[in-house]
């Protein structure tokens, strides 16, 4: 199904580049999830800025028709913060992977929550690096065996989901490809928010991934919130379901902010317009310059 509300369809929103992820990859469901989500939303693809870092996940921004940043392992959030604070009309997602946003990127995180910038970040959390071919990543259960733990991992993994709600994020949800119905909804509410949202995607690698961390085994397991009495304006009670992550497979909104503050973007235009209007006047300031033509960094009021 492409066709959407507001008049507008998925495919207007996938670019003609054909997406080199192995066949079966999750992030082709990222991809036809986030371009449906967007057909609802509504804004066209001029009036949208996808920012990612570097990894498979990250090459996202190529595929779809919206402005695209591809730019460095680790930088997809303080470039999209840039970009927020630069154009404040635009709607700004960062995406990319679990090793970009909790390893290299990993001290970007607090601050882009605690700031709560108006944007949405969707990681595709596959538990592994996948475009470099295997190697361990933060969110590696412990004992996975990959190329860098042939043993068996040491380190217990990073939780996306507990980590963002310590920092206060608002807007908190997880999903997977295995159901994409439930994922476009949750990353269209996650768009619509305003502040910072954060999205963790279960997005299977099928090169390099472990055989539960599959589709298959998403769909076995899969325990939707949608579908039970869950009400997602507690913060604390969002914090014990987040505990479960790596056990089990819970999607829907952990936590969603019933009723956010201004967004730092928009306090920033306050002081901005604050600011302009206590300014001198044009003709006051080309009055103090001629004052003191010749003597620069002399100038009084
Ligand atoms: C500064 C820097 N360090 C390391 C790399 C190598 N590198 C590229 S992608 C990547 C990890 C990819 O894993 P992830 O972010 O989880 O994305 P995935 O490929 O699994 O989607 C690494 C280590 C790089 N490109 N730049
Ligand atoms: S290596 Fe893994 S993450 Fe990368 S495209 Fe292939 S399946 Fe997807």
């Amino acid at each position: 199904m492409d066709a959407t509300r507001n008049g507008h369809d998925a495919r207007e929103y996938k670019s003609d580049l054909k997406p080199i992820w192995c066949p079966g990859c999750g992030d082709f469901g990222v991809l036809t999830a986030l371009t449906r989500a967007l057909a609802n939303v509504g804004r066209p693809p001029h009036e949208i800025a996808l920012v990612s870092g570097i990894g498979c996940s990250s090459r996202i921004p190529g595929y779809t028709t919206a402005y695209g940043f591809n730019s460095v392992h680790g930088r997809a959030l303080p470039i999209a913060q840039g970009i927020k604070l630069a154009n404040p009309d635009l709607l700004v997602i960062a995406a990319g992977g679990d090793g970009d946003g909790f390893s290299i990127g990993g001290g970007h995180l607090p601050h882009v929550v605690r700031r709560n910038v108006d944007l949405t970040y969707i990681v595709m959390d596959n538990q592994v690096y996948g475009l470099t071919k295997g190697q361990l990543s933060p969110t590696a259960a412990l004992g996975t065996h990959t190329v860098t733990s042939p043993e068996g991992s040491l380190e217990a993994p990073v939780n996306p989901l507990l980590y963002v709600l310590a920092y206060g994020a608002r807007f908190v949800a997880q999903g997977t490809p295995a159901d994409m119905a439930g994922l476009s909804a949750i990353l269209e509410e996650a768009i619509r928010f305003p502040g910072f949202a954060f999205v963790n995607v279960q997005s299977p690698c099928v090169t390099f991934g472990a055989p539960e961390q599959q589709l298959k085994a998403h769909k076995e397991g899969l325990k939707q919130l949608a579908k039970i009495d869950y009400d997602p304006t507690h913060r604390m009670k969002a914090m014990a379901l987040a505990q479960t992550y790596g056990r089990e497979l819970w999607t829907g909104v952990f936590y969603r902010d019933p009723s956010p503050p201004p967004t730092y973007d928009a306090l920033v235009r306050e002081r901005q317009r604050a600011l302009a209007a206590d300014a001198l006047p044009r003709e006051r300031i080309l009055e103090l310059f001629a004052q003191h033509d010749g003597e620069p960094g002399r100038a009084e009021a």
